[in-house]
């Protein structure tokens, strides 16, 4: 009897965890003067305990920062995140005109349709790799026009 119940304790234990869905990755395309690119992604915790993204970094840029959007008196800045929560059963999006994760002093300048490695570091759930796709300014552009 008491080993069942150590055992349906073990089993709940390893059940209990963050399970951690990156969809929707991909890279904005930049022209080669550029020195900095933003990647956007969509984290999804399906599990049932929350998470923590602590870092992510990428083989085409020397320096990555989490950064999210804010409006500071009609201007719109960016600021730098130290970590993100993942909450169990919620998804967290990284947008434009949102969080993004920036790319900063480039190795190598994304070009639309290439794919870029993304790596991201989670508290409890470890390191996730991603590949991102790199979309160009005019996809970009006509997806805005198509709001209008
Ligand atoms: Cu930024």
């Amino acid at each position: 009897m008491r080993l069942v119940l150590i055992l349906m304790f073990v089993v709940a234990v390893a059940f209990a965890k963050p399970k951690i869905v990156v969809e929707e990755a991909w890279v904005r395309a930049v022209p080669p003067v550029s020195t900095m690119s933003a990647a956007f992604l969509e984290i999804e915790n399906k599990g049932d305990e929350n998470d923590t993204l602590l870092k992510v970094s990428s083989p085409i840029a020397e320096i990555t920062e989490i950064h999210t959007t804010i409006m500071d008196e009609g201007m719109m800045k960016m600021r730098r995140l130290e970590n993100v929560a993942i909450p169990a059963g919620k998804s967290v999006d990284f947008k434009p005109g949102g969080k993004h994760i920036m790319l900063i002093n480039l190795k190598k300048h994304p070009k639309p349709g290439e794919k870029v490695k993304l790596i991201l570091e989670f508290e409890k759930s470890g390191k996730v790799e991603v590949e991102a796709t790199v979309r160009g300014m005019g996809m970009m552009e006509e997806h805005h026009k198509s709001h209008h």
